[in-house]
């Protein structure tokens, strides 16, 4: 059984196998490959607070944990949902579903119900991977409820003390321990098929999944290991969400153990979390989005002493100002690199022999010669190097088509299997891109997408609301925050009240809107939409005035 998905045509898949993107290579080979003789299999590929893990250990967990799962009747084909921290069991998990065949789903540690049913409604999951650090899963009220509502689900494994499910923990030391591990060769889901949903930040009201197989995935780890020059001595630190596209594989805990590096877990981008870890582990790398930037640099002049070892920032997710940009190498005494991704697939990352201005005041350019880009107007024809247009992308790490929704991606396609981003962008004529805006209907906050429509439809639930838009506003640190126009029967109802309201709904915390305006009504556009540029120019100048 394998997981459907859209496929690319035969002539491009011919294409990507001839120039050598696509290797026929499971995605695990990114660590089993330093397995096969011991001086590269005992380096060290991971950090987590005190504990530390080889390559060796590595795979030899993941195997111990793929054994368990095999011994459940788990097989190829079969879904997950994953959900944990920044720990080393995510890796351990996420390798050894790829080599029994599982294609999980790993959601970020922030959702809550809502996104986690979303996740759970489309992929029909046979396992669960979760972590009773989670509020929701301190003791088994929601599993219950999930277990009573999705009656696929087979299985739970739990990192941490387990109240219910199969501790991960526990499994992995008592395996451990009987040693001599009988050697099972596990096959994964072939190379040109799903290894991995990754998520979209999405625009519609139900977050949609995107198919990445190994051969796309893994070029995209590749590629990004020779452009960010990573080798067996870099040390990465992972800031951000390790399931994020760009945390995972720009070049990411992916491009790492590929290049044969160690991997140091931080339990959040802050300061105070990361530039200990920088300090005692030597790290050369990492990577964040703006508004951690911004608190970075705060804190750096106590700390830079801490700071020696590192080498490259990078920095994405969300738009960069330059004024930020021309700070990083002065006070924090590293490179940036400037890296603007998406889940979906096309990478963009600014080179090390770039010159400042382009470091400063673009994005990068494409991972691969064969990444397509066309910057089109709203007719759909091409605009020239410097105009700013909607960007559309094909290549040989760009999915073509949302996990089981031919109706929007009927319109996320052009007629040639372009995906359109949903982002303004700019060309220079070095070939550069400028992201100066967006087409989608998503608020940006410090690089946590979120989908307008999600969030109004959760509003829209409660029986005082009759109409409502999210909408972005301007915000000093995050780039942009949320603000949601709201049209009530009730003169008295509180954003404080709409805020609950959403909270019990199970949306994650950075969905919530940061400010809420009450309105008699909502601008219209001439085809009857609501005017949602309008609103974010009445929030704009309501901010402006009370300043
Ligand atoms: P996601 O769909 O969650 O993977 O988010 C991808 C989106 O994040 C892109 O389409 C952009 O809108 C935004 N993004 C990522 N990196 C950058 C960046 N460096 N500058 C501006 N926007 C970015
Ligand atoms: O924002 C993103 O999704 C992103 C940013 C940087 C990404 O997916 C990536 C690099 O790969």
């Amino acid at each position: 059984m394998t997981i459907p998905f859209t496929p690319w045509p035969a002539e491009f898949t011919a294409r990507y196998i001839e120039k050598g993107y696509w290797i026929d290579l499971p995605l695990t080979d990114i660590v089993t490959r330093h397995c096969v003789d011991s001086t590269s299999a005992s380096r060290t590929a991971l950090i987590c607070h005190q504990r530390q893990f080889s390559y060796a250990e590595l795979n030899c967990l993941s195997n111990i944990l793929a054994h368990h799962l095999h011994a459940q009747g788990f097989k190829a084909g079969d879904t997950a949902v994953v959900q944990l921290p920044n720990v080393a069991e995510f890796y351990i998990v996420f390798l050894a579903l790829l080599k029994v065949g599982i294609v999980p789903v790993n959601a970020l540690f922030n959702h809550k119900q809502l996104e986690l049913r979303a996740y759970i409604e489309q992929v029909q999951p046979a396992l669960m991977v979760v972590s009773n650090c989670h509020q929701l899963f301190h003791d088994d009220r929601f599993v219950s409820e999930l277990n009573a509502d999705t009656p696929t689900i087979r299985h739970w494994l739990v990192e941490g003390e387990a109240t219910f499910g199969t501790s991960i923990t526990e499994l992995l030391m008592a395996q451990q321990e009987e040693s001599n591990e009988e050697v099972v060769e596990f096959t994964s889901t072939p190379a040109s098929e799903v290894a991995f949903f990754q998520l979209s930040g999405g625009s519609t009201g139900t977050p949609k999944l995107i198919p990445r197989t190994h051969n796309d995935y893994y070029y995209s780890v590749r590629a990004s290991v020779e452009i960010c020059q990573l080798d067996s001595d870099t040390v990465y630190l992972c800031a951000l969400p390790a399931p994020h596209n760009f945390s995972l594989s720009s070049p990411g805990a992916f491009g790492v153990f590929y290049a044969g590096g160690t991997v140091v877990l931080a339990t959040d981008p802050s300061a105070m979390s990361c530039f200990p870890l920088i300090h005692k582990h030597r790290v050369t790398m990492t990577a964040l989005v703006p508004p951690a930037v911004t608190l970075w640099l705060q804190a750096a002049s106590d700390y830079k002493r801490h700071l020696v070892s590192l080498n490259v920032l990078q920095v994405g997710g969300a738009r960069l100002s330059e004024s930020l940009a021309k700070q990083i190498s002065p006070v924090l005494g590293c490179q940036l690199q400037q890296v603007f991704g998406m889940a979906e697939g096309l990478v963009n990352y600014t080179r090390f022999d770039d010159d400042s201005w382009h470091v400063f005041n673009t994005q990068g350019r494409p991972i691969s010669n064969d990444d397509e880009i066309k910057i089109v107007d709203e007719q759909g024809n091409e605009v020239p190097d410097g105009i700013a247009g909607a960007l559309l992308t094909r290549g040989p790490y760009t999915f073509r088509g949302y996990f089981n929704s031919p109706d929007h991606n009927a319109n996320a396609f052009d007629a040639d299997g372009f995906y359109r981003s949903g982002d303004i962008v700019k060309r220079t004529t070095t070939g550069y891109l400028i992201v100066v805006g967006r087409d989608k209907d998503q608020i940006n906050r410090g690089g946590e997408k979120i989908a307008a429509e999600e969030v109004e439809n959760q509003l829209l639930v409660h029986e005082a609301v009759t109409n409502a838009a999210l909408v972005s506003m301007p915000d000093t640190v995050m780039g942009e925050k949320s603000c949601a126009f709201v049209i009530t029967t009730n003169p008295a109802l509180k954003a404080i009240t709409l805020r609950k309201h959403l909270r019990a709904r199970g949306v994650a915390e950075y969905k919530l809107p940061d400010r809420v305006e009450f309105v008699a009504q909502l601008p219209m556009t001439p085809v009857g939409k609501v005017d949602k540029k309008q609103l974010r120019q009445t929030i704009q100048q309501t901010l402006i005035i009370k300043k």
